[in-house]
């Protein structure tokens, strides 16, 4: 029997992501539909899903809704064990799945949300988010796992809120204090069903990047005087590095390339706290050194796919974030660029070194762009001051309509 999944699948669509990683627990094939244009309609409200949220789930003997409904479904037509071995084991997973849905995701939404712009985090937000983390991190105290001795669905249904808040949270570092809600992740993460859920819901399945500590991300022009020094991360000093969720640092050969006159912190300051057009612009073009390093132009490929801009907004975000290893490296502008429904991506990356570094071409997102080196700088110099000050002749027929700094 194959399943269809109805909903919008995105990687940071949570509850997709927890339904498909049930699936391959299970062992089921899900096949996955768009419905944007259905979910709005009265048959489907009478027929699959009351209020036209989403995810739905087409079976052979009708609809579900609810993705902890949905969980479970899978949770009991498996034959190995995640959804508890006695009657009283299964209660128990009830009890986290539960949780999950009233305690966890309540407080993890607000991060997502804000991570879309739509709201902005507020201290009551962020005590629930870290309470909820607290409860978890006592119970896993003497447990590897939230029930019993194996992974169980109760696992997944918390996995995927606590996920979609080291995604999306400036405050993800957050996490790393509570220790054994740190160690039961990466162990739920590393599970291979885990990992095949995951990249088949469109999650890349990796250890989330490091996040900075909060900073102002794409400020608007006039706003762009003056650059508010990052925050120092918190630190702990019973924090176990290897414990964390840093990627580990792999040698870089852009360390060992000969100095360069131009000093990309320097540049990036110059960009931060000047009038890009006046000062931040001419002192690039009068600086770049053409053999230390290289400067792209940088297009998405799948630009017609794009639909809303808060998703387009979020696909950046997410890419940005993957990037966030190459920021000694590297410097970029992504706009979005066109009209609501129908825009671009399009960018202007300068990277140490010549040729796209590895640690750039390591990030999945890269293959979804073409690249095109600019040989000289100076020869393209006024569409690369618009891209820096996000406006200008270039962006004549799609004005750009928001955009994110990388640096
Ligand atoms: N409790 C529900 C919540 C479903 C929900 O809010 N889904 C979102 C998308 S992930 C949605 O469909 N929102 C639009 C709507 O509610 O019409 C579940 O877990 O399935």
């Amino acid at each position: 029997m194959s399943y269809k999944l109805i909903g919008y699948q995105a990687p940071f669509n949570f509850r997709l992501t927890k339904i498909r990683i049930a699936a391959a627990l299970a062992g089921v094939k899900v096949e996955n539909v768009h419905t944007d244009a259905i979910t709005d309609t009265d048959s489907f409200k009478r027929n699959v899903s009351p209020s036209g949220a989403t995810p739905a789930l087409q079976t052979e003997n009708g609809y579900l809704f609810e993705s902890a409904a949905i969980l479970r479904f899978f949770g009991r037509l498996s034959k190995e064990g995640i959804y508890g071995n006695t009657d009283f084991e299964a209660s128990q997973i009830d009890a986290w799945v539960d949780y999950a849905s009233t305690t966890v995701d309540v407080a993890v939404l607000p991060f997502l949300r804000a991570s879309f712009g739509q709201l902005t985090i507020t201290k009551e937000h962020q005590e629930e988010a870290t309470y909820s983390f607290d409860t978890i991190d006592k119970w896993l105290e003497i447990r590897t796992f939230l029930v019993g001795e194996r992974l169980t669905i109760a696992d997944v249904a918390v996995f995927v809120g606590i996920d979609s808040y080291l995604r999306s949270a400036e405050t993800a570092s957050e996490v790393s204090k509570f220790k054994n809600l740190n160690r039961w992740y990466l162990t739920v993460l590393h599970n291979a069903k885990v990992q095949e859920g995951m990249i088949a819901s469109g999650h890349d399945g990796l250890i989330p990047a490091k996040k900075e500590a909060p900073k102002a991300e794409a400020p608007k022009k006039e706003e762009k005087k003056k650059e508010e020094k990052p925050k120092k991360e918190e630190k702990h000093d019973d924090e176990e590095p290897e414990e964390t969720f840093e990627e580990k640092k792999k040698p870089n050969p852009l360390d060992s390339l000969p100095p360069s006159k131009f000093v990309l912190d320097a540049f990036k300051r110059e960009y931060s706290n000047n009038d890009t057009r006046k000062v931040a612009a001419p002192y690039f073009f009068e600086n770049f050194d053409n053999e230390g390093f290289s400067a792209w132009w940088c297009n998405y490929k799948y630009n017609e796919e794009n639909k809303m801009q808060f998703m387009t907004a979020n696909l950046v975000r997410g890419w940005f974030q993957r990037m966030d290893h190459c920021r000694k490296y590297a410097f970029g502008i992504a706009l979005i660029v066109g009209e609501d429904k129908k825009h671009d991506i399009t960018a202007l990356w300068v990277f140490r070194g010549k040729g796209l570094p590895e640690i750039v071409t390591d990030v999945d997102d890269t293959e979804l762009f073409t690249w095109t080196e600019i040989p000289d700088v100076k020869a393209e110099a006024a569409k690369i001051t618009d891209y820096l000050a996000w406006d200008g002749e270039t962006f004549k027929d799609k004005p750009v309509l928001e955009g994110r700094t990388f640096k």
